[in-house]
């Protein structure tokens, strides 16, 4: 059962073995045999998807984000997140995904974003793991470790998957606060799964007056120092949605919310009960039996609109359909949070 720990407090052993797993991921090209800028990684995969699921054409004619702005966004990441750490094992690593702790402030400067863990945080990446070039190539200076694959020239992000952010992987330092255990406590106290409203209360980190999100969901995804502020705060790819999972911290990232989630599911909110059930009028795909595309299976209807040409997605017309109910009970799927 693969154990999710804090990606702060992993043992050089557990973060190398990680690691290792992540760039074999980016050097499996699921199909060689196709001209090359149509090929695509075990890793860049992810990113496709991700890109495609911004918007898709549903069997009822309109056009859904279906990972995002809605309810689905907790359960649609979630069943991402399986399939991101059941490549991770089957390429060798020996834990679980990681989660970010956001109130863990010097561990994130400190650990996270230095060379031999994700790279630095201040434009594009020059050095470790995530440069353009591998280790002890061109100017990319730092050593080598022998589980670097021989074919990976260095973490390169496909023009078709970069927007307007390049092919070598880019954060922006930015001088924010991030979360304190009071943002934290505030989302994980309301009570709804989804709701709209908001709410005025005094920032416990500015002291100024701010409108805060009442739902759980739309805090976690909206809320002060929370999802959308942790894209921001790395920056660079990871601070659009097209392109945020070319950063591996994109996973950790979304691993905390999908704690946090879990963590609100076993305080009191569990079950099919918080969740929209399917006669609230969520769009289609945020309903709790709807197929989260590309989990549809072979069901006719869905089509992802192309936002680049040429960014390959998988084909998952043989898996299973996977609903927000199928997420719902995360003892059942396998993992655990430590
Ligand atoms: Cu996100």
């Amino acid at each position: 059962m693969p154990v999710r720990k804090s990606a702060t407090r992993l043992t050089q052993e557990e973060r190398d073995s990680l690691l290792a797993a992540v760039v074999r991921m980016k050097a499996n090209i699921t199909n060689p045999d196709v001209q090359e800028e149509n090929q695509i990684s075990v890793f860049d995969q992810f990113e496709a998807v991700h890109l495609a699921c911004l918007n898709v054409k549903v069997p009822d004619g309109s056009n859904v984000n279906m990972g995002h702005q809605g309810p689905a966004f907790l359960p649609w990441h979630r069943e991402f997140l399986l399939w991101f750490e059941n490549e991770l094992v089957a390429h060798g690593s020996s834990i679980g995904l990681p989660y970010w702790d956001w109130t863990d402030h010097e561990g994130t400067n400190t650990k996270l974003f230095t060379d031999e863990y994700l790279g630095a945080r201040d434009g594009e990446i020059q050095r470790g793991y995530f440069a353009y070039h591998a280790p002890e190539t061109d100017s990319n200076s730092f050593s080598k470790p022998e589980w670097w694959p021989d074919t990976l020239e260095g973490w390169r992000i496909k023009e078709s998957l970069s927007h307007e952010f390049g092919t070598t992987l880019r954060r922006e330092y930015i001088d924010r606060p991030l979360a304190v255990p009071e943002d934290v406590r505030r989302t994980m106290a309301r009570n709804t799964y989804e709701d709209r409203g908001t709410m005025i209360e005094t920032d416990p980190v500015t002291g100024r007056q701010v409108r805060q999100p009442r739902g759980f969901r739309n805090r976690l995804e909206l809320g002060n120092r929370m999802h959308n502020f942790g894209h921001g705060w790395v920056g660079g790819h990871m601070g659009h949605p097209y392109t945020s999972p070319n950063d591996l911290i994109f996973f950790f990232h979304h691993c905390n919310i999908d704690r946090l989630w879990a963590e609100w599911q076993k305080n009191g909110h569990e079950g099919i009960a918080y969740y929209p059930s399917d006669s609230s009028g969520e769009d289609e795909g945020h309903k709790l039996n709807d197929p989260m595309w590309p989990w549809v299976g072979d069901a006719l209807g869905y089509v992802p609109s192309k936002l680049f040409e040429d960014a390959p997605t998988p084909d998952f017309s043989s898996s299973n359909v996977r609903t927000a109910a199928d997420v719902m009970d995360m003892s059942s799927l396998g993992y655990v949070y430590e």
